[in-house]
């Protein structure tokens, strides 16, 4: 077995991995300092206990460092050895920011609610951690192995406020299940995180004092199709597709392929 199959064998098995070390020191303060542009510190300086969780999502237009960063090969690498696909193409990013004070509990959910509209469910979230995630500040928490249990609920695609909870939808055994599958993804910065769209997975509230800072691209395997009728229909024309039915790379760039 290379490393690649190990790595792949493991991601198949629980359905998230984690990589430390992957961005350095200088990668973190120049991540950062766009980040803080996109989310600028004076939003949660003055203390707002309960604050719910602040995204943005497609930073990258604007911060070529965020842009570098999930176009990055090395990074769309590791989808590529989680999910065994030859072709990786970037769905999304999004800038995520936990406010400290008891802020931005992230509700138990499987991303492929939301990103349902390509089959097969081969979509990779790959989280990187610009501060320390720690069970204090809110770190993420994964069911180990429940990418195996199927989607649950409907899908939501692009039509959702907020992240609820799905896995209350789940009946008394699998709850039993889930309690025993929870782990703790603590991470420091520049580690990052990956997790299957069908891997359940949420996190509680930031009791530290500190801001946690994640930087996520949401990969997908080039070979995924789209599925037109769970798209609303006025954003279809946001999702190009090439004759074959796969996402158009003109707007879903392709950023890693093996030879
Ligand atoms: O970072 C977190 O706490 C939650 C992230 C998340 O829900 C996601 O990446 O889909």
């Amino acid at each position: 077995m290379d490393d690649d199959d190990d790595f792949g064998a493991f991601f198949a098995a629980h359905g998230w991995a984690v990589v430390q070390g992957v961005v350095s020191a200088e990668g973190i303060a120049e991540l950062t300092a766009a980040f803080d542009e996109v989310l600028p510190p004076s939003l949660y300086a003055v203390p707002a206990p309960n604050s719910p969780v602040l995204e943005v999502i497609a930073a990258s237009r604007a911060h070529a460092a965020i842009a570098r960063h999930v176009h990055y090969p090395e990074i769309a690498r590791f989808v590529a050895r989680a999910l065994g696909c030859r072709r990786v193409q970037l769905l999304q990013d999004t800038v995520l920011l936990k406010p400290p004070h008891n802020g931005g509990r992230v509700e138990w959910h499987q991303d492929h609610t939301y990103t349902g509209f390509l089959e097969p469910a081969a979509t990779v979230s790959v989280r990187l951690a610009l501060t320390d995630d720690t069970v204090d500040s809110g770190c993420m928490n994964v069911l180990d192995g429940s990418h195996r249990w199927g989607h649950i609920g409907e899908t939501r695609i692009l039509n959702a406020g907020s992240v609820t909870d799905t896995l209350g939808l789940l009946t008394a055994p699998w709850a039993e299940r889930a309690r025993a599958a929870t782990r703790s993804l603590e991470l420091r910065a520049g580690d990052i995180s990956l997790h299957h769209c069908l891997t359940f997975h949420g996190s509680l509230e930031n009791h530290s004092q500190q801001p946690r800072k994640t930087l996520i691209a949401r990969l997908f395997d080039g070979a995924c199709t789209l599925i037109p009728s769970r798209l609303p229909a006025a954003l279809a024309g946001h999702f190009p597709t090439n004759g074959d039915g796969h996402l158009a790379q003109s707007a879903f760039p392709i950023v890693f392929q093996r030879d």
